[in-house]
């Protein structure tokens, strides 16, 4: 029997699910006394630092747990709850952690790299444990903004390392308690396979310098000693991978079924009827088993209707996070709303729903539009908007921004206030400079925001990543606009994601090569099997591209 100890925060429903698709029983600690009563206690920490120490002190969960994790029982941290093992955290400076581990975890430094970490990486396996044994040429889900280092004090803990940009720890264990920085739940097989290992017990007695957690006087006088040599495997740094997305924009057809489509520039229909290329749910499981490293679902008329009120979306999201396991994303009609008997929903209400029904990250188009010319407006966000108030309680890395621009050409810079690019494509009339106009509404509707000045706010405003689509180059098959996305990836230091205009896996190639996004996505190529997800790996392993195995699906 495995208790978890969800504390009511973000995503838990695919870590339930991996939980049960493994085949072992679940409880929930529902009271401090549970968690000494546990056999094998799970916790994926969820959010920032502070607010998961905070509520583990307001349930009265701190001293039964860490009397839990002094005895060495069956431990097993995930992300938040590896870092909560440490002393404390610059993200919530001021609150203690458990401080089992020594040490304060830190922000990645601001540089070359996009910051939250997203993405798959691999581990330097520094100790022979079960646990991550065989492990080492594999790759899993990170998504952080915070991280524990090495030293020579809590060496003895450190299982493993990964490096982005310098290197930081990316799993430990002592005896039963073990913790991952990745989200084994979302890093397909393999990282189900890491999760077997703890919750079968598989994993308990495998270390080599196996030791039960040291008591407080111990400790103590271990934070005194000398490091003893880790037993080093490799000392070759991991590698981190380039995501390719799979898309999936879903849609009421005119019969009424749920379908996934595709337009061209956003033209859904074909003589008349909305294209129909498949179920969502049974695509985005084809997706996963053929290698996508994550899969993002448009709701492209929720501007329309209510989104609470489409139910079967939700049930898409519900049953997909069944059996696919990596990060699910969804976006739209992400925006406070009324209903028609005057109920009031808050974004993050909306939000919620999506979180509890097994996304990982939400998506916000046209909101992002009007909580940009509200804050040119107020000269800075009041914590107000969906993107403000959804980052803080779900975290930044949970708030991706979609947004939809196209080409506005001008015959010189001096021609508009906006942020103007010089372009290789002329315009109609020979304009060799342009603007990148956000639109609303699926394109319906222009506004006076541009795609540098929208992806800048919004970074500000919280949002942990962009997914940056071109009404232009949307279902054309001639490559992406790497005009746009170059000129969108150096404005912002967070993580981009290239879309619109795949056709050929070498237009993969370059937009990694040519703009250094993190992630590249597509849909028309995938849902009619022109280009496999696998070929597109291929091209890119072969450019000196480093990307997650394609045959990892499950
Ligand atoms: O504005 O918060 O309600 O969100 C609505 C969301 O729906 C936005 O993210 C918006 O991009 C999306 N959307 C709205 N209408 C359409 C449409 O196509 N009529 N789809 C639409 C956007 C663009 C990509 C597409 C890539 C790759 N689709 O998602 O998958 O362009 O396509 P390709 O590889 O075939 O070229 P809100």
């Amino acid at each position: 029997m495995i208790s978890l100890l969800d504390y009511g925060a973000g995503n838990v429903r695919s870590l339930r699910n991996a939980i049960t698709h493994l085949g072992f029983e679940l409880i929930d600690i529902a009271r401090p006394d549970d968690i000494l009563a546990a056999e094998r206690l799970i916790f994926p920490g969820v959010g920032a630092f502070g607010a998961a120490m905070h509520r583990l002190q307001q349930l009265g969960y701190v001293e039964p747990l860490r009397e839990y994790l002094a005895a060495g029982r069956p431990f097993f941290g995930i992300c938040i709850g590896l870092q909560t093992l440490f002393e404390g955290s610059e993200e919530s400076p001021g609150v203690r952690g458990l401080a089992v581990i020594p040490g304060l975890v830190q922000r990645f430094p601001a540089g070359a790299l996009s910051v939250p970490h997203m993405g798959w990486n691999g581990l330097r396996i520094f100790r022979d444990t079960a646990l991550l044994q065989g492990t080492d040429s594999d790759k899993f889900y990170f998504v952080h903004s915070y991280r524990a280092l090495h030293t020579s004090e809590n060496t003895d803990w450190v299982l493993s390392e990964t490096d982005y940009g310098s290197s930081f720890v990316s799993a430990i264990q002592r005896g039963h308690v073990m913790a991952v920085q990745f989200h084994p739940e979302k890093s397909g097989p393999r990282g189900l396979e890491v999760l077997r290992r703890f919750l079968s017990g598989d994993a308990d007695a495998a270390s080599a310098d196996h030791q039960a957690v040291p008591r407080p006087a111990e400790q103590a006088a271990m934070l005194g000693k000398a490091a003893s040599a880790p037993d080093i495997r490799s000392d070759t740094p991991t590698r981190f991978a380039k995501r390719i997305i799979a898309c999936l924009d879903v849609r009421t057809n005119d019969t009424g079924d749920l379908v996934v489509t595709k337009g061209d520039q956003y033209d859904v229909r074909e003589a008349g009827a909305v294209r129909n290329l498949g179920k969502p749910v049974d695509l985005a499981r084809r997706y996963y088993q053929e290698g996508a490293d994550e899969i993002t679902f448009l709701n492209i008329t929720a501007f329309r209707d209510f989104p609470l009120a489409d139910q079967p979306m939700l049930e898409v999201l519900r049953r997909t996070s069944e059996n696919v396991f990596v990060p699910l994303t969804i976006g739209g009609g992400i925006r406070a709303f009324t209903d028609t008997e005057g109920r009031a929903y808050s974004a993050l209400d909306v939000a919620g729903e999506y979180f509890r029904s097994g996304a990982d990250k939400i998506s916000i188009g046209s909101d992002a539009v009007s909580t940009v010319q509200q804050v040119r407006a107020l000269g800075s966000g009041d914590g107000s908007s969906a993107i403000e108030q959804i980052a803080e309680l779900y975290g930044n890395q949970a708030v991706v921004i979609s947004v939809d621009p196209r080409r506005v050409y001008v015959m010189s810079p001096e021609h508009t206030e906006r942020q103007v690019i010089e372009t290789s494509i002329p315009g109609p009339n020979g304009e060799s400079f342009c603007w990148f106009q956000c639109t609303v509404k699926g394109g319906r509707e222009g506004s006076d925001v541009d795609a540098i000045e929208l992806a800048r706010v919004c970074e500000r405003l919280g949002a942990g990543e962009i997914l940056l689509n071109s009404i232009d180059r949307d279902g054309t098959g001639i490559g992406f606009d790497l005009e746009l996305i170059a000129a969108v990836r150096s404005a912002v230091s967070i993580p981009v994601i290239a879309s619109s205009g795949a056709g050929i896996p070498r237009h993969f190639s370059e937009v990694f090569e040519r703009t250094g996004v993190e992630a590249a996505l597509a849909a028309g190529i995938f849902h009619r099997r022109e280009v496999p997800i696998e070929e597109v790996k291929l091209r890119l392993r072969a450019d000196g591209i480093e990307v997650r195995e394609a045959n990892d699906g499950g």
